[in-house]
């Protein structure tokens, strides 16, 4: 058994116990009051999931595990002293609480290497089997059901497994899964938009390099920034969309595979992580229709304001959680003036960003009226030569999977049970207030 699942033991079976004790001897006490608004507005701020791997701050923004983005910077292990820590090193943070020696990432890094190579050939087959105009989410979200044929969650389930081990088969599909998306996206990268001339995986590099390198780019720079851009997306808590789909659907006992699936099609909307793809069709509309490449404040502030005339949002900006600007855009944006002070992208970002806030706040209406990690991040990648929009979700999909999988092992840890809220109709919610 590999030290890692010998940790999760360790660390695991004591907050089980924890778990249960909760519910036999606090399980009656209330927890939070809860208003008709918060139901009927999207429960934003009910407190009703358990989700250890990260919290989000709405004046701060997220920490992993209790570390902030600029700390991880600091303390997570990396390729080069001013690179950017590896996402395995956060992985194996959000799964243990532990920071990761230099060791931990490197077993880690060398585990999903090799568990990427054998993917079945029928996945390629199914992707093959798409129009090469779906899109790429489409084709992520088809390829990563087509592998669930490998669940061994399932195979375990099967053969009648105690429900205390559920935790085990759930880890090694997780490792199967995570350790494959950088294969199925790059794959769908290169058909879509580089005439499917493949890129074979270099067991030598690291998860997020392999992917550059599989998409095609073996820039220092590129990888630089993939691991970047793999760590920032990797879990906003356990409420957004592509995070509770999956802990909801993964409560069924479905496996990881198909609680994943469900995570990427609620990542696939315009709300969430299709907002980054978003945000480059806005800005070239936007420039377009001004007809210059490097427009005023004011004009940018006259395009928002139709925008929104139009009862249009602006992606990229606004949070369901957050009411300061994301540090996920914050660390972008300091990332792109230390390596791309000049890209006409980021310097039209920046101007955006001097702009749309007064606009959103003025409407009276938007909660976060500042930028989120959307609102730079395709322009970063496209200031790099991943020019491709669509594949943009695609590789927030890659990134996410680290947090929300993570999390659905704990969740078997926990023992969590099946998921089952209370629905009620219109009469009963308006009974309840004395609606006149
Ligand atoms: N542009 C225009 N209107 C906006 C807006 C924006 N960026 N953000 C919020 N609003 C509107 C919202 O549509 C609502 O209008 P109505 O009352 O007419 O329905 C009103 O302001 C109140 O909304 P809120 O409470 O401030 O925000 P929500 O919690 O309902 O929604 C978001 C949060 C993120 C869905 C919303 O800010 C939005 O649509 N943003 C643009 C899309 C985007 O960037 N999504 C990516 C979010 C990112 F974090 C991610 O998941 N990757």
């Amino acid at each position: 058994m590999d030290h890692i699942k010998q940790k999760i033991i360790e660390i695991g079976r004591p907050k089980s116990e924890t778990v249960k004790r909760l519910i036999k001897e606090y399980g009656d006490q209330p927890i939070q009051e809860v208003n008709l608004g918060q139901v009927l507005t999207g429960m934003k701020g009910v407190v009703s999931l358990l989700t250890c791997t990260s919290k989000l701050d709405p004046e701060e923004g997220i920490r992993f595990r209790g570390y902030t983005i600029p700390q991880l910077q600091e303390l997570l292990p990396k390729m080069q002293v001013d690179g950017e820590p590896l996402p395995e090193g956060l992985f194996y943070l959000m799964l243990t609480g532990e920071l990761p020696t230099k060791d931990d990432v490197n077993f880690i890094s060398n585990q999903w290497a090799q568990r990427a190579m054998n993917i079945p050939p029928h996945v390629f087959d199914v992707i093959n089997a798409l129009p090469k105009d779906a899109h790429p989410m489409i084709q992520f979200n088809t390829a990563i059901l087509a592998m669930s044929t490998e669940s061994q969650f399932r195979k375990a389930y099967l053969a009648g497994m105690d429900k205390k081990d559920y935790w085990d088969p759930t880890y090694e599909g997780v490792m199967d899964l995570i350790a494959r998306l950088p294969v199925i996206a790059s794959y769908i990268y290169r058909r879509v938009f580089h005439n499917e001339k493949y890129i074979e995986l270099d067991p030598a590099l690291d998860w997020a390099g392999n992917l550059a390198h599989m998409m095609g780019y073996e820039e220092v720079e590129v990888k630089r920034l993939m691991r970047l851009y793999m760590m920032i997306h990797a879990d906003h808590e356990g409420g957004n969309v592509s995070a509770h789909a999956t802990h909801l659907v993964g409560s069924a006992l479905s496996n990881p595979y198909y609680s994943f699936s469900a995570g990427m099609n609620g990542l696939a909307g315009p709300l969430h992580g299709m907002a980054n793809q978003n945000v480059m069709h806005w800005i070239h509309k936007m420039l377009r229709e001004i007809g210059e490449e490097n427009p005023s404040e004011d004009q940018i502030r006259e395009y928002a304001k139709e925008t929104l005339s139009k009862g249009q949002v602006i992606p990229g900006y606004g949070h369901a959680v957050l009411r300061k600007t994301d540090p996920r855009f914050t660390v972008q944006l300091e990332f792109a003036k230390k390596y791309l002070p000049d890209a006409p992208l980021i310097q039209l970002v920046e101007k955006i960003y001097n702009v749309v806030p007064e606009i959103l706040l003025a409407t009276g209406k938007v909660k976060n009226p500042w930028p989120n990690v959307d609102a730079i991040s395709g322009s970063l990648l496209s200031s790099y030569g991943i020019t491709e929009y669509p594949i943009y979700t695609v590789l927030f999909g890659v990134s996410r999977a680290l947090g929300v999988l993570t999390q659905l092992i704990w969740d078997r840890l926990y023992g969590l049970p099946i998921e089952r809220p209370k629905s009620q109709n219109l009469a009963w919610y308006m009974n309840k207030v004395n609606y006149q």
